[in-house]
């Protein structure tokens, strides 16, 4: 008898300690075959088609510590309210790519003609109960954060009972997967076509960084011929792939200068919303 099959956790639900099980007491398990159907056959589709492409990787990390107070003081104020760091993101991600449309586009299959997207469709990849789903928020650069928040707990929602609709899986123009909800600091993500950017997110890690500049409130330790001051941050990796037959590295590389600026001053963020 094939044993049976496991789900996946659900995403809120994963946290840094696993469930070990224990050991199997029988000495040999039988293998076992499982068609590969559904969404998992989508996958295998979008993924070997979008392998074709030439992608390229390009790393930063970003300073969450302010938007890590910030978030901690707005769920102290407001105790009913669900917003994780992602709504931030999608917003900064779309004051940014105000700047730079080129980003927001899609590309046709014969690589001969770019469209940019008037809307910022911003999908989210999802662990969800189905596999990887990306839904996307439609129009975000008309949206505020908190209405963020509202669309995209709803697609979460969604996601867990497996009821997106076809409107939220499709019409994305630029993507985002927050792999560090569940771990992890780097991963090379795989492009959403016709879309040309996406970018993973890390675990905000907190770590001593040391300062740019002297800041007499830091800590500080010194050797024989050398002074530094350093404080603990709370710090994120991004990890973006673009279409490189239309992006190159220093778009890219000014985009994500652009929103590092707004992640690691929100206020600015909120100002512009
Ligand atoms: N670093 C640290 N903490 C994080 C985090 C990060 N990068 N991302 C989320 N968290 C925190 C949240 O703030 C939340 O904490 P609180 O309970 O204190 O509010 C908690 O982790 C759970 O977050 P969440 O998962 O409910 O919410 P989210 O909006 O950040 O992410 C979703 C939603 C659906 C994107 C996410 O759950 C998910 O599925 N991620 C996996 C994406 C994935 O599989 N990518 C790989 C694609 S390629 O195979």
């Amino acid at each position: 008898k094939p044993p049976p099959t496991a789900s996946p956790p659900s995403p809120a639900t994963v946290k840094s300690t696993p469930t070990i099980k224990p050991r199997p007491t029988t000495t040999t398990v039988a293998d076992r075959n499982e068609p590969i159907k559904g969404i998992k056959k989508a996958m295998v589709k979008t993924m070997t088609q979008a392998n074709t492409v030439p992608h390229f990787t390009y790393c930063d990390e970003y300073d969450m510590s302010q938007l890590v107070k910030l978030r901690k003081q707005l769920k102290k104020q407001n105790k009913d309210i669900k917003i994780s760091y992602l709504p931030f993101i999608i917003k900064a991600c779309s004051q940014a790519l105000l700047n730079h449309p080129i980003l927001n586009a899609h590309v046709d299959s014969k690589c001969e003609n770019i469209t940019y997207k008037g809307s910022h469709n911003i999908g989210i990849a999802m662990d969800t109960k189905d596999g990887l789903l990306v839904p996307n928020i439609k129009n975000v650069q008309q949206l505020s954060i908190t209405q963020i928040a509202n669309e995209l707990n709803r697609l979460q929602q969604l996601g867990k009972a497996g009821k997106l609709s076809t409107d939220d899986l499709t019409g994305g123009t630029f993507s985002l997967s927050n792999i560090g909800a569940i771990g992890g600091t780097y991963a090379v993500p795989i492009l959403l076509l016709p879309e040309v950017a996406i970018c993973a997110l890390g675990k905000i890690v907190r770590r001593i960084v040391p300062d740019e500049e002297d800041d007499e409130s830091s800590s500080s330790s010194s050797s024989d011929d050398e002074y530094c001051s350093y404080s603990v941050r709370s710090m994120m990796s991004a990890s973006w792939s673009a279409d490189h037959r239309v992006i190159d590295g220093a778009t890219m590389a000014r985009f994500s200068n652009e929103l590092k600026y707004l992640l690691e001053n929100p206020l600015q963020l909120l100002i512009n919303q």
